[in-house]
């Protein structure tokens, strides 16, 4: 089988939604650590467009963007599928794949909100997203693939795992089984999958990390 290296960084959970399609598909791969504050050569000549981590390398062709690795995974190595066979099931998959994408912005806002209007705006904003994701998308599935996680899942990895984290940063809550009862107990299923909790980074180092960016931001926006 042709080599296949995946180009990561340790607490990206976009690194990891790689990390866990490659296992589950039993792939063996060589990981590269990145540093972001100095990249290598091999992720600029790989990813010249966005020098952005994940990059899988297969067979000494690059593809980035987590969401096309991906794919590109499901359709090299169809064992165990990630997607349904059906064409409409997919699409519907695919769909709400893109939601998470389109969403994506509101999670980092909430993030990088410092209070006040500004945090209760995002804070609403991420809470009505959520809900769509909980009532339309999920339902009452034990996974968004059903009795087991598929690339919907893999991509929504994040909220199980970071965004509990984020929160505990911010001290602002909003995965609550009081308000969003199916989308935490799915959160608790997914992390009980052995695969995702085999392969995340350890919670006190993501806290950390958080941290530190958190203080960061707070710093540059009193300096504004
Ligand atoms: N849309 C990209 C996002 C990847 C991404 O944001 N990667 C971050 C690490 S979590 C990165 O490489 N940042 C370096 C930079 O922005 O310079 C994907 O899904 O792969």
């Amino acid at each position: 089988m042709a080599e296949v290296k995946l180009h990561g960084f340790w607490s990206s959970p976009f690194s990891h939604r790689v990390i866990w399609a490659l296992k589950i598909k039993g792939v063996n791969y060589e990981y590269i650590e990145e540093d972001l504050s100095n990249k290598s050569e091999l992720l600029l000549k790989y990813n010249p467009v966005y020098k952005k981590i994940p990059v899988l390398v297969h067979g000494g062709e690059p593809i980035a963007e987590s969401l096309v690795i991906l794919e590109y995974i499901e359709e090299t190595w169809p064992n165990n599928p990630l997607l349904p066979i059906d064409p409409y099931d997919k699409a519907i998959a695919r769909f709400w794949i893109q939601f998470g994408v389109d969403k994506g912005p509101i999670f980092s806002d909430f993030f990088r909100s410092t209070g006040g209007e500004e945090q209760e705006k995002t804070t609403k904003e991420l809470l009505e997203a959520l809900k769509i994701i909980e009532e339309q998308a999920l339902g009452d599935k034990k996974f968004f693939g059903g009795n087991a996680i598929n690339l919907v899942d893999i991509s929504y990895g994040m909220i199980a795992y970071w965004f509990k984290i984020m929160e505990e940063v911010i001290e602002v809550n909003v995965l609550e089984p009081n308000t969003l009862p199916r989308l935490c107990q799915w959160a608790q299923n997914f992390m009980e999958v052995p695969v995702i909790k085999e392969n995340i980074p350890e919670r006190y180092k993501v806290l950390a990390y958080l941290r530190h960016i958190r203080q960061k931001l707070l710093l540059e926006h009193l300096n504004k």
